[in-house]
């Protein structure tokens, strides 16, 4: 079987990319190790971006984005106990979008189903045989499938495994783990506040999201050692419960967890983003803890950019996007690691701080709520305007 560009992996990532390119008439198929309901299924990003809506319009799938999205004008960090307003649509006119990554995962599988682009799922044993000439190898329903193509591209996320064909002597790997870990749970609930709340206080983080008017996401803050088993939804809505500001804390609308999970906090960037003819893209080259809502985005811009460079090699047989593509990916990449660092910095507790630390947080958080240079800052990286 022949192809132009073989996606491994059948995320976000891999998806958009497809769609991008068959629009462009560059074939591809994608080889996603689970099943399509495993992947449908996974609940993880909730805020887009407006550049993540613009790409999401353009490749055809901003339908339902459009019509079910709930744009916000802007969101709330709280400390002290106290709630401060970050208004977006006033300092920077503009706004993000809430629209679960399961919703955009499912918009683009429709697109793809309906175009008959060629995926394969359990698609098991994935080798790669040949990075110059692109060969790859995997078993499909117990059958062995080999597949030439002019270029690979790795969007199988932190866990993939073509990253692992740059040559050690050429990738440079930064990588950070934070001292703790977000504990999710999503409910159908009708969520605390219209906007989201970014909250630190004694007992650490929390954030109160939401997914649509009826359904909320919570997160709080919790050790890395923690095991969702023990956490009961009275156990969690308890520990939110603490960590809410008194004004707000008696309004909590508590009911069963629809799923519940521990995210380990990251940093992690891979260089380059591509080597002869494989290239990476989103979490498969990087990975933002998920304080600044930067993941999913950034992987999808990654996306835009990489499929792009294809149209410009496939239609004018020009390789100078392809050339850059890692150069201006990482550019984007590291002011993003800068923001989301800097968010997780602000509004964690950090198991080993000591109290000069502490104040200097809270005094830092007070200068930036009464800074409009600062709130203008705050509000164009959130929108992803750097
Ligand atoms: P993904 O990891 O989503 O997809 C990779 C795909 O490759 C998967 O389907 C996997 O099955 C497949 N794959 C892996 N290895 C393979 C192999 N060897 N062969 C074939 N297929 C393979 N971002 C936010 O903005 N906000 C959040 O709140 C947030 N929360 C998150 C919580 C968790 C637990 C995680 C893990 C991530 C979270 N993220 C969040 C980030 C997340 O949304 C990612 O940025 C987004 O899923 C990136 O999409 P992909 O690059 O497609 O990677
Ligand atoms: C979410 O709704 O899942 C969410 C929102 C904002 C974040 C992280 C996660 O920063």
């Amino acid at each position: 079987m022949d192809t132009k560009v073989l996606i491994i992996g059948g995320g976000p990532s891999g998806l958009l990319l497809s769609l991008l390119l068959t629009k462009n008439d560059i074939d591809n198929i994608i080889l996603e190790k689970n099943t399509a309901l495993h992947v449908a299924n996974r609940i993880r990003a909730g805020i887009l971006e407006p550049g993540t809506v613009k790409i999401l319009k353009k490749a055809g799938v901003g339908k339902r984005l459009c019509k079910e999205g709930i744009k916000h004008n802007g969101f709330n960090i709280s400390f002290n106990n106290k709630i401060y307003h970050i208004n977006m649509k006033k300092l920077a006119n503009d706004t993000v979008t809430v629209y679960g990554q399961t919703e955009v995962t499912k918009d683009l599988m429709d697109k793809l189903a309906k175009i008959n682009t060629k995926i394969f799922y359990k698609a098991n044993n994935i080798k790669i045989l040949n990075i110059i000439k692109p060969k790859v190898e995997f078993t499909h329903n117990s059958k062995k499938i080999k597949i030439n193509s002019q270029f690979i591209v790795g969007c199988d996320g932190y866990h993939g495994i073509t990253k692992n064909f740059i040559p050690k002597n050429i990738k440079k790997i930064y990588e950070k783990e934070y001292s703790f870990s977000w504990l999710g749970l999503l409910s159908d609930t009708k969520p605390i506040s219209p906007e989201l709340i970014y909250i630190n206080n004694t007992n650490g983080f929390g954030l109160c999201s939401m997914r649509s008017k009826t359904r909320s996401r919570y997160y709080i803050q919790c050790s890395n050692k923690e095991r969702i088993k023990d956490w009961s939804d009275d156990r969690f809505w308890e520990n939110l419960y603490k960590t809410l500001p008194s004004d707000i804390k008696n309004t909590l609308q508590t009911g069963p967890s629809i799923e519940k999970s521990i995210a380990q906090l990251r940093s992690y960037v891979i260089e380059p983003m591509n080597y002869k003819n494989i290239f990476l893209a989103g979490d498969a080259a990087h990975i933002v803890p998920p304080t600044g809502a930067k993941g999913l985005n950034l992987a999808l811009s990654d996306v835009n950019c990489l499929s792009s460079a294809f149209k410009s090699y496939f239609h004018r047989k020009s390789e100078e996007e392809l050339k850059n593509y890692s150069k201006k990916c990482l550019s984007r990449v590291w002011k993003t690691q800068n923001f989301s660092s800097w968010f997780t910095n602000a509004l964690h507790n950090f198991p080993d701080e000591d109290n000069f630390t502490k104040e200097m947080k809270k005094n830092m958080l007070l200068d930036l709520i009464h800074s409009n240079t600062q709130k203008f800052n705050l509000a164009n990286k959130y929108l992803g305007k750097y």
